[in-house]
């Protein structure tokens, strides 16, 4: 009992900011509504500060947290509902309870509870201590509040100069799947490596770059102050109020689905990269720069697996290549664990969101890049960002299948077309077909049009 009582007392008595109550969220609501249009987005968007999920697509559910008063109001409205969590303090009260409980017995396992940084920290560390030739660990710059921020890089052969793929977590501090799903993920690579032929080819033939807590700061508080937290610890005129990462990067930033007022959830900060955590992020990205074919970004929830563009709902040129992608991704987690994810454009599929991470990886670098968001998903009514923690584990699976399937895209040669390994005549026919309807899965020599250059490609190969 000793344990439990003094985690409670620094998860409150170190409230960095004194003017926020020490029972945060005391009578608020998680409320969901079946389903919502644009016009209703529209009309809950000033009732609630903290809409949960965006999504306007028929048969998926919209959340959002109301204090008592905000929900007073929302009834006026008479939208159809349904409570999922009556009361989201005594949610988080008893979370930390168990979890504190749980360390003090000491007996679950590492991904059946969730983590504090510190416990990310070492077990980042015992990871790369598996296998050093082939992991490293490092500290790629400072957060706003001077903590670490954590880099873990994969490369099987050690071989310079490979294509890149790029991996990060938790730019939302309370997204608290994301971080533990990833970690999952490198930790599966770098066990796999050497005894599983299929990550040992992935690991060899492309490096991997994991940031997998892009917003330490953001997260620690949410674990020693509001739970819900979902922005870095930017002060304005001395008052906490955070800027939305997801909203600060470089491509577009400023535009439609981003704020200028410090307090909105989505405050894209005074101008793009101006946090010192994407500094940190880009910097440590630079030596690969020009190699990157393939990022994730990934967030929770709702079960989407969302590409190009965010700012605008007109398509980038290569829309089927990344919706066949995507689908490739979303294939994978259902034969992982039977979850299904929906995959389309962040834009249409969710919202506007202009200075996004996968935005900046497409626009400004040319990479193939999706927004995963892990679970959970409705119907089953699981509070949003604080599920029970047996959710992490089969969110881990999930992504890991993903991501295995899609880097086996992006080594996969691309006159593959059949993707069994072998280029035989059966891939050849289907280059033929692909020639026909002259559809842009036939340029296999990648310089972005399918011209009689592809097909001289394809004679050689055979020619050989
Ligand atoms: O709003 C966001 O930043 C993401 N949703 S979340 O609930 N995790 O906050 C969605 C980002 C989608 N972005 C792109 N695919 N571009
Ligand atoms: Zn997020």
């Amino acid at each position: 009992m000793v344990r439990l009582i003094s985690l409670a007392c620094v998860g409150f008595a170190t409230a960095a900011n004194a003017q926020e109550p020490e029972k945060p969220y005391a009578g608020h609501k998680q409320v969901r509504l079946p389903m919502a249009t644009r016009a209703v987005m529209e009309a809950i968007e000033p009732l609630s500060p903290d809409i949960w999920t965006h999504s306007i697509v028929p048969l998926r559910p919209v959340d959002m947290r109301l204090s008592p008063e905000q929900y007073e109001r929302f009834l006026e409205t008479g939208l159809a509902h349904h409570v999922v969590v009556d009361d989201l303090q005594a949610l988080v009260d008893s979370e930390l309870a168990r979890i504190a409980e749980r360390s003090r017995l000491d007996e679950v396992g590492w991904y059946e509870e969730y983590r504090t940084l510190e416990e990310y920290w070492e077990r980042w560390r015992e990871i790369v201590g598996l296998n050093p030739s082939v992991a490293t660990l490092e500290t790629i710059g400072q957060s706003l509040e001077g903590r670490d921020m954590p880099s873990i890089v994969l490369n099987g052969d050690g071989r310079e100069g490979k294509p890149v793929f790029i991996i990060n977590a938790c730019q939302h501090a309370r997204e608290w799947v994301s971080p533990a799903a990833t970690t999952y993920v490198i930790e599966q690579l770098v066990i796999g490596y050497g005894s599983d032929a299929r990550i040992t080819r992935l690991l060899d033939e492309l490096e991997w770059v994991f940031l997998p807590m892009v917003n330490p700061d953001g997260f620690d508080f949410t674990w020693t102050d509001q739970r819900f937290w979902r922005k870095n610890k930017r002060l304005v005129d001395a008052r906490l109020f955070g800027v939305d990462l997801n909203r600060n990067w470089d491509y577009e930033w400023g535009g439609a689905g981003s704020s200028g007022s410090p307090s909105s959830g989505t405050y894209r900060g005074t101008a793009p990269f101006s946090e010192p955590e994407l500094e940190a992020f880009i910097d440590a990205i630079d030596r690969v720069r020009g190699r990157v074919v393939g990022h994730l970004d990934v967030h929770t929830f709702s079960q989407l697996v969302l590409s190009p563009w965010g700012y605008t709902t007109s398509s980038p040129a290569n829309i089927a290549e990344l919706t066949e992608l995507g689908d490739i991704f979303a294939r994978g987690v259902l034969d992982a664990t039977g979850a299904r994810y929906e995959v389309g454009p962040a834009s249409t599929t969710l919202y506007l969101l202009s200075g996004n991470a996968t935005d900046w990886f497409h626009g400004a670098l040319g990479a193939a890049s999706w927004t995963i968001e892990l679970r959970p998903m409705g119907p089953i009514s699981l509070p949003g960002f604080d599920p029970p923690p047996d959710q992490i584990l089969p969110a881990g699976q999930e992504l890991l299948e993903g991501t295995l399937r899609l880097a086996e895209e992006f080594v996969r040669h691309p006159a593959d077309l059949d993707r069994d390994g072998v280029l035989t005549i059966f891939d050849f026919l289907r280059f033929q077909k692909l020639w026909v309807t002259q559809d842009p899965r036939g340029d296999v020599d990648k310089d972005g049009a399918f011209t009689a250059a592809d097909f001289h490609a394809f004679h050689e190969i055979f020619r050989r």
